[in-house]
């Protein structure tokens, strides 16, 4: 059974310094690596476990993958989830728009991209601006290093990365993953984005030494059937954690405005100083945005993708809005039914 040190699991310090040592103890502390309908998986010092689920009201209290518990021994459920350094969820519109987590605790989100025609900037600026939302650190990984000059993506990739870094890899050779370890080494949790057919599934193996053994992780069944796989803690042989969320490449762009800006922070400031506070930048006077496109100072393909992520933005977050006024309009509407039906029965 594997053991692990509470900094192996990936707890921080600060993470301790929420624990009311009073009452609570670092031993009941565990990390959870997958959630299932009826069941936890966590990871403890002593290996391995099993909690039930517990009763929290709020969704955004209920535990996710990542996510560090504390133990109810008694009652075998978490008694509650630490604060997380880093979220990733979805809003899911509903009767009650709900929450829905997909991971917490992500140290780093590789964004994935391969070094052929499946680079595109417009995406990894959408998942730049994702993974920073999140309040996790993005790295660019570009794979397939080995099948071309790997020279202009990463210089295409590092013009548009900020503070991000960018490596390009041959996600099929363990050796050439090593200059991932500052990432991947015990005690980090890493999380995969990119679209279909980038190598996220063959980083999985890699990393996680997985390939060799078995020839492969399979994703789906014949039949499309997702394995339990999804949305699980893998341990990578660096000793860090890997998550592999097909949840997370689904999530729509909303709500990330303080993502955008620090992902296109040069625009965001410039449009800072148009005389308008609601520029629109087409046609108002005292434009910086456009004075700077007329002096060929930004880039009009980067502006662009820029304009087309906010609105896309702004247009899902309208959606949401509308779809939650909409379900609790409803949700009067039933209880407007259910009082006078309640007052027909009692006359
Ligand atoms: N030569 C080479 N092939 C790769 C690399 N990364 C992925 N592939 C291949 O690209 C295909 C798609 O990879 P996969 O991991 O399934 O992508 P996913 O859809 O993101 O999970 C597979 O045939 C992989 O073997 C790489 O760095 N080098
Ligand atoms: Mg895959
Ligand atoms: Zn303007």
């Amino acid at each position: 059974m594997t053991h692990y040190t509470l900094s192996e699991l990936g707890v921080r310090p600060a993470m301790l310094a929420h624990l009311d040592l009073e009452t609570e103890t670092p031993d009941d502390l565990a990390r959870v690596s997958a959630v299932h309908r009826d069941a936890l998986e966590v990871l403890t010092q002593n290996g391995p476990a099993r909690l039930r689920h517990a009763p929290f009201d709020d969704p955004e209290d209920r535990p996710t993958v990542g996510d560090v518990v504390l133990i109810d021994r008694a009652l075998e459920r978490p008694a509650r989830v630490l604060p997380r350094t880093s979220v990733f969820k979805r809003k899911a519109a509903g009767v009650e728009a709900k929450i829905q987590l997909i991971a917490a605790n992500i140290d780093t989100g590789f964004i994935v991209s391969s070094c052929n025609a499946d680079f595109k900037p417009a995406r990894l600026e959408r998942y730049l601006a994702m993974v920073r939302e999140a309040g996790a650190e993005p790295v660019i990984l570009l794979t397939k290093a080995d099948l071309a000059d790997p020279a202009p993506y990463l210089e295409a990739a590092r013009r548009i990365a900020g503070d991000a870094l960018v490596e390009a890899v041959n996600a099929l050779d363990a050796g050439d993953l090593t200059k991932l370890s500052p990432w991947t080494r015990a005690g980090q949790t890493a999380a995969l984005i990119g679209s279909s057919g980038v190598g996220k599934t063959t980083l999985v193996n890699t990393l996680t030494g997985v390939g060799a053994a078995t020839g492969g992780i399979r994703e789906d069944d014949a039949k499309g059937r997702h394995t339990t796989r999804g949305r699980t803690l893998h341990r990578m042989v660096s000793g860090g954690f890997l998550v592999d969320t097909p949840g997370l490449r689904e999530l729509a762009l909303a709500g990330v405005d303080a993502g955008l800006s620090a992902t296109f922070e040069d625009l965001a400031e410039l449009e800072m100083r148009c005389r308008f506070a609601d520029c629109t930048h087409h046609g108002e006077p005292g434009c910086a945005i456009e004075a700077a496109l007329a002096a060929g100072e930004i880039d009009p393909d980067r502006w662009r993708r820029f304009e087309k992520l906010k609105r896309e933005a702004a247009r899902n977050d309208a959606t949401l809005k509308e779809r939650r006024d909409a379900s609790k309009a409803q949700g009067k509407l039933y209880r407007r039914i259910q009082d006078e039906h309640r007052k027909s029965k009692g006359r």
